[in-house]
């Protein structure tokens, strides 16, 4: 019999096209979406959907328990930008989700959690180009915090009581399916449907601020290969380095311009700027593609190329 699955937070933007990409592979009714809020029309007519608060023990707990969930994903969290704003807040969503599917792991009740963390738990003292699997963190976001301390937990959990988890530091996702909300890299995002809508896009970034990538499609994959690979082939139980592309607004903007001759991209730095000059530039991905066997599909040429036609 195949196996259940919960994804938590499905309705966000990893969470809408990871519910779809499981759904396919495992059988809709298999795959339960569950978030605070509903989500669009392809996720909730595919399949079961329930109404869930990450922060409630004993709501995931009722759900687990009644649909006899065996692996849980959890994609529910608070972004960078929003994060700065709102600390307590982050705080409190971002530890107490991982916390409620850690504890259940730990008494038994699934066997197997992926949990997201991201290129937002490196910080200025980071080695900025291919930083390293392991190096100097320091994060100085909210959102980076939260994430550097999931990590330490998950790794804590995995020694100390045999929790299987399992997770990526995901570097900005683009996407055409559902929008991003409340993130630094969210531009990489905005900008595809601005060209669009009015040709010309202010980036919230400054010309120059060089960003690690990544398409959604590589990121589900990348999702469900590390679900899926051998215990035995893991050897990091904090969270992968995960790499793609790496690009800066004014080359994103010249791929686009490539496809859409009269568009224009203009400047206008905000908070996010100073997230940005905080995380590194590009991304050593080697230990995820020893282990498990990781390798990217997607350019910045090919991206740029799906967004245009998907969004048009
Ligand atoms: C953000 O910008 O906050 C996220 C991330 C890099 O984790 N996209």
């Amino acid at each position: 019999m195949a196996k259940n699955i919960l994804i938590i937070g499905a309705c966000g933007q990893i969470g809408t096209e990871l519910t779809l990409a499981l759904r396919e592979k495992y059988g809709n009714d298999h795959v339960i979406a569950s978030d605070i809020r509903e989500g669009g029309e392809s996720l909730m007519a595919s399949g079961p959907f329930e109404s869930l608060d990450a922060t409630q023990y004993s709501a995931i707990e009722d759900v687990v328990m009644h649909y006899e969930i065996e692996e849980v994903y959890l994609m529910a969290a608070m972004l960078s930008a929003t994060a700065e704003k709102f600390p307590m807040r982050a705080w409190n969503l971002n530890m107490n989700s991982l916390f409620n599917v850690l504890n259940l792991a730990k008494e038994g009740k699934i066997s197997k959690v992926f949990w997201p963390s991201s290129i937002a738990v490196f910080g200025p003292n980071t080695p900025k180009e291919n930083t390293p699997q392991n190096t100097i963190m320091e994060p100085s976001t909210v959102y980076g915090i939260s994430k550097q301390s999931g990590e330490r937990w998950c790794e804590y959990y995995f020694k100390k009581y045999g929790v299987d988890v399992r997770s990526v530091r995901y570097p900005g996702l683009i996407s055409w399916k559902t929008l991003p909300g409340g993130g630094t890299t969210d531009y990489a995002v905005e900008i595809y449907h601005e060209a669009i809508k009015n040709k010309r896009y202010t980036s919230f970034l400054q010309k120059g601020t060089k960003l690690p990538m990544m398409f959604m499609e590589d990121a589900i994959r990348a999702t469900m290969a590390i679900m899926e690979a051998p215990t035995e082939h893991l050897n990091i139980r904090s969270s992968y380095n995960l790499a793609a592309m790496s690009f800066a607004p004014e080359e994103i903007a010249s791929s686009i311009t490539a496809e859409i001759p009269d568009f224009i991209i203009d400047y206008d730095p905000d908070f996010r700027q100073e997230i940005a000059d905080s995380w590194p530039s590009s991304i050593d991905d080697s230990q995820a593609r020893k282990d498990w066997g990781w390798e990217p599909s997607f350019d910045l040429k090919n991206t740029t190329k799906e967004m245009l036609t998907n969004l048009n």
